[in-house]
């Protein structure tokens, strides 16, 4: 139903995002496409592009006197730094001395370089760790901001805040409205709601950054007020809990996902995992006493918050390298140093907050459907009557 596709890499012209599936008739704000872009451009831990860079998203289709006409919607966000690397990478066939200067032949371990440049046959990493940069999740975040607009219409929001940079934990759960407040504030360096434990993840990333290193965390995504029923327990694609856990893990660096308290739950008893259920007549509305199913049971959205979380590990462009071999002489030699982030956590959850816009919108469309917004809008509230007076 909801289609995306990005294309570009990290140093060259643009990256481009390409959607389709929107309803036709669905109001577009450009500017909160680009206050997405630049949440994600913001962090402590960042390197020198963001610098050098204003991700700003341009429309080329799809979008018309401010709104969806119901075809693809194609944009394109520009990269500011091809200008120093128009030589180095150009689309023509070139024997410019600055090509040979950048190739990257020393694989750093963690990064697609090497199985990469195998996979492709390259002897050089350049092509490879262009595509594979997490820069391409800025097409990610424009895109999932289509998205997003669809599912505010609904009363359906997103968030995503830190809970965990390197060692240091947020430690307790977080309430919607905290997490809300430090998603929209952009002061805030890593996103965290308690600022004391803020500082001391602020004192891991610059402990790493002491010792040339790098570090990770963890990122939690919570989407609001998201209407029971979207996906479903019928077939295995159709799990929602699924589709978000690829849709996480897809993002560059994470190599975990968590829904709820899953991987509490794994070493508890049932009777200490499952959320009771009561009903409220007044509200005439089910309730659970507590969310550790985050949101889902079954591969269904059950009406409370849905919550996943993203495990960044540490990205792979260290100051410090570690040993590898090279690629064309196969000799051992230290992994090559790439400008880079030290922490990317923040940004991590603004591309997760994107991607989990992405695939809730999808089953919203594919639960209500529409051609355009007024018949989306017309069976989401069919629906919500069947759920009063179910
Ligand atoms: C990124 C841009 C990149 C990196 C980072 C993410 O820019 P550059 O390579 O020019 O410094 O900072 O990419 C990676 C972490 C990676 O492993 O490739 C961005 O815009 O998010």
């Amino acid at each position: 139903m909801l289609r995306f596709y990005t294309a570009g890499e990290s140093h060259g012209q643009a990256l481009l995002a390409f959607v389709s599936g929107l309803p036709a008739g669905l109001p577009i704000d450009v500017a909160a496409i680009n206050h997405e872009l630049h949440r994600r451009q913001l962090g402590y831990g960042r390197g020198g592009r963001q610098k050098i860079e204003k991700d700003r998203a341009e429309i080329f289709a799809g979008v018309r006197h401010g709104q969806t006409i119901g075809a693809p919607i194609a944009l394109r966000i520009e990269n500011r730094d091809w200008v120093n690397w128009e030589k180095i990478l150009p689309v023509e066939a070139s024997g410019a001395p600055e090509t040979e200067s950048k190739k990257l032949v020393a694989p750093r371990p963690g990064h697609a370089d090497l199985a990469g440049s195998q996979k492709f046959n390259f002897h050089d990493a350049r092509y490879v760790l262009e595509r594979a940069s997490a820069r391409e999740t800025a097409a990610r975040v424009a895109a999932g901001s289509f998205a997003r607009q669809l599912l505010k219409c609904f009363g359906i929001e997103i968030a995503s805040h830190t809970i965990q940079v390197g060692h240091v934990q947020l430690g307790r759960c977080a309430k919607w409205d905290e997490i809300a407040a430090v998603c929209a504030d952009l002061e805030s360096p890593l996103r965290c709601v308690d600022e004391g434990v803020q500082q001391k993840m602020m004192a891991e990333v610059d402990a790493a950054l002491k010792a040339g290193d790098t570090v990770g965390g963890v990122f939690e995504i919570v989407a609001h007020g998201v209407p029971v029923g979207l996906g479903s327990h019928a077939q295995w694609d159709e799990k929602l809990d699924g589709r978000l856990a690829q849709a996480l893990m897809s993002v560059q660096a994470v190599k975990a996902v968590e829904i709820g308290s899953g991987i509490l739950a794994a070493g508890s008893y049932g009777s200490e995992v499952q959320d009771e259920i009561s009903y409220e007549k007044g509200a005439r509305r089910f309730r659970r006493a507590s969310n550790r199913a985050g949101g889902l049971e079954g591969g269904i959205t059950n009406g409370e918050d849905v919550v996943i979380r993203g495990f960044l590990k540490p990205i792979s462009t260290l100051r410090k390298p570690l040993g590898t071999a090279n690629l064309v002489t196969k000799e051992p030699v230290q992994a090559a140093y790439e400008r880079s982030d030290w922490c990317v956590v923040p940004a991590g959850g603004v591309a997760g907050e994107a991607m989990v816009a992405l695939v809730l919108g999808d089953a919203f469309l594919q639960k209500f459907g529409g051609d355009s917004l007024a018949e989306t809008r017309r069976n989401f509230e069919n629906y919500a009557r069947q759920i009063d007076e179910y």
